[in-house]
């Protein structure tokens, strides 16, 4: 495959008329929110992502997938938006026509200036009662607003790095009993989708339709290995678009992504929107 440089990137992101910004952890990594994958200290170096992503986990022991979801909200709480999210808004500036798809859960694209990203995967700031009503619930805390300026510290156009505060060490696993519905009594759960589990529908649907009238498609920070979210950057190269990566490591998107930016995105994706 020919080397392009971001710069080349960068232009045929001027000429395009549809972008979609395909994000997945690694995008977070350097604001210091873990990866699922490839992290291999912290939190997942204890505890396997994959079994307390579960329903089965939280049937199991709800206080345990309550208390690392609450750690992993508090630890989202301190992050910042790293230049890798401010980039990512300033393509949307730049391409008016941009949608931003993301796996993650954390709100780091909002409050870098994202207008309405799509999550695939759910909120952690959206907990609601585990009835099939699904009735939102209350955070636990009143300081734990997903929004910018509820977030102590948090400023999203100084695009620094990590969040300043300190997060207690997540190993010990600490267990916190999830609240009960204010409505109907039923207890908490977090508002993301488990494995298992069916993505929100109508988000789906935007971020497929997007993807299949997209002329170019960034697929950022994603090992793309968990369905259906994988098919959206093989959804959009089917369609025609230009599909481009930017991760330090192979992926199995690889095979389809025209250009594979390997590196940070956080020093890549600001060399795009210069
Ligand atoms: C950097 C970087 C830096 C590091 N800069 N990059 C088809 C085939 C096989 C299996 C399936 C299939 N279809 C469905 C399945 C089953 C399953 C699945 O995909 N399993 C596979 C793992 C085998 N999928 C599901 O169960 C889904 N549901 C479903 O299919 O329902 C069907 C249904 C229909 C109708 C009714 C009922 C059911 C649901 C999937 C839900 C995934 N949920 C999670 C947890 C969310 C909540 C939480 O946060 O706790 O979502 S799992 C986890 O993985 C999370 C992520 O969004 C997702 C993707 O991970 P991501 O973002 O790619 O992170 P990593 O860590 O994997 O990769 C990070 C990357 O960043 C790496 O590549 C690094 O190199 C890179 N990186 N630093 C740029 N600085």
């Amino acid at each position: 495959m020919e080397t392009v440089l971001p710069s080349g990137v960068a232009a045929t992101l001027g000429r395009a008329r549809r972008v979609v910004v395909f994000t997945g952890a690694g995008i977070s990594a350097e604001s210091g929110v873990p990866t699922f994958r490839d992290d291999l200290t912290g939190l997942w170096a204890r505890f396997d992502a994959e079994q307390l992503a579960t329903p089965e986990a939280f049937d199991a022991d709800p206080d345990l997938v309550w208390g690392w979801y609450e750690w992993r909200r508090a630890r989202v709480r301190l992050a910042r938006p790293n230049p890798g999210h401010l980039a990512t808004a300033a393509i949307e500036e730049l391409v008016p026509g941009s949608v931003v798809v993301t796996q993650n859960v954390d709100d780091l694209h909002e409050r870098a200036g994202s207008r309405a990203p799509i999550h695939l995967h759910g909120s952690l700031f959206a907990p609601r009662c585990v009835t099939e009503a699904g009735h939102p619930a209350a955070f636990p805390d009143p300081a734990a607003s997903p929004t910018a300026a509820a977030v102590p510290g948090a400023d999203a156009s100084a695009g620094a790095a990590s969040g300043d505060g300190e997060v207690a060490d997540p190993g010990d696993g600490e267990r916190i009993a999830p609240p009960r519905c204010a409505r109907c009594g039923a207890p908490v759960r977090p508002g993301v989708v488990w494995f298992g589990e069916a993505l929100p529908e109508a988000a789906l649907t935007a971020a497929v339709e997007a993807a299949a009238a997209c002329d170019v498609l960034l697929t950022i920070g994603t090992s793309g290995v968990v369905y259906p979210a994988a098919e959206i950057p093989r959804v959009a190269a089917r369609c025609g678009a230009t599909v481009v990566q930017v991760n330090p490591r192979p992926t199995p998107l690889d095979e389809i992504c025209a250009v594979n930016l390997r590196g940070s995105a956080a020093e890549i994706l600001p060399a795009l929107v210069e």
